[in-house]
């Protein structure tokens, strides 16, 4: 059943985020199990991507294949953005879905056998994500949101930190594939980490932003992020409260993804602005 959803300014009659969340839900849940299973039979193939570092193993892409065969599936007439795979199927009306897929999040933990990946699962609709889940298949954990309808752990409404000191904020960050870009941000995490508890480098970024909206982390900034690495993860800190952003004013993005709840949400992105986080290769 469809319902009115006000996506960027305009009314467009669109599946009930509630509907599709179902649908993630269920075919994340599978995929899950298939990461995990593929796993504990050992690691297979792997090759790289944009550099020696940026690994893909043969796990990401049957996950992914195994999700989009379910969506086509399941929903002709919407698209899929994977990692792997780029974007398959046309966006046929401006109601139409686009789900935004990132098999498996951590990839290099999930190589090294750390208990740190997700399967992430974003439903877009006019260029907004309304529905989306996280789930860590070594864990267990599950993490989901819809526009409006909040962000859930585990049956609980999850809330993001309510810090105020940033000297007293756990943060959480991440660094590129590309040395040169690592060589910058670790001189902006450098000047940063006397200035706030600690950092904290997971290797997820989905998890990374669903920790800031249950506040595990109090907040949690990269440079470079894919639109699969945080559509889902994005939305569930959203509906917990916090603010997800870019610096200076910039939408959420690849140039740089701010989650930080409205209490030090300023005080850290002037920190980051100061230090030109957004800046370097
Ligand atoms: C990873 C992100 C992480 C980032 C890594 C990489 P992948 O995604 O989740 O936050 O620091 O460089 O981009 O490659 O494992 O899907």
């Amino acid at each position: 059943m469809n319902r009115e959803l006000a996506v960027l300014g305009g009314w467009v009659s669109v599946a009930d985020p509630n509907e599709l969340l179902a649908v993630a839900v269920s075919i994340v849940r599978s995929a899950a199990e298939l990461a995990r299973t593929l796993r504990a039979q050992g690691i297979g193939e792997v090759s790289t991507k944009s550099t020696p570092t940026d690994v893909v193993t043969a796990a990401d892409r049957a996950v992914e294949r195994h999700v989009i065969e379910f969506l086509h599936e399941t929903r002709p007439d919407d698209a899929v953005l994977g990692e792997e795979t780029g974007q398959t199927g046309e966006m046929v009306a401006p109601s139409a879905v686009r789900w935004i897929l990132d098999p498996i999040d951590g990839t290099v933990n999930y190589l090294y056998g750390l208990p740190q990946y997700a399967v992430s699962l974003g439903a877009e609709v006019g260029g907004q994500v309304v529905a989306g889940v996280v789930r860590n298949p070594a864990t267990g954990d599950e993490w989901t949101a819809t526009l409006g309808g909040g962000a859930w752990r585990a049956g609980r409404r999850l809330a993001c930190s309510t810090v105020t000191d940033l000297g007293q904020a756990l943060v959480g960050t991440g660094f590129g594939y590309d040395p040169a870009r690592r060589a910058h941000q670790a001189t902006v995490v450098a000047a940063l980490l006397p200035r706030v508890r600690d950092i904290r480098r997971f290797g997820a970024a989905s998890i990374d932003l669903c920790l800031t909206a249950e506040g595990s982390l109090d907040a949690y900034f990269e440079k470079g992020l894919n639109p699969w690495d945080s559509a889902a993860g994005g939305l569930v800190a959203t509906e917990a409260g916090a603010l997800v952003t870019g610096l200076n004013g910039a939408p959420p993005g690849p140039g740089f993804v701010l989650a930080a709840p409205p209490t030090i949400h300023d005080l850290l992105h002037a920190e980051l602005a100061e230090l030109d986080a957004a800046g370097g290769p």
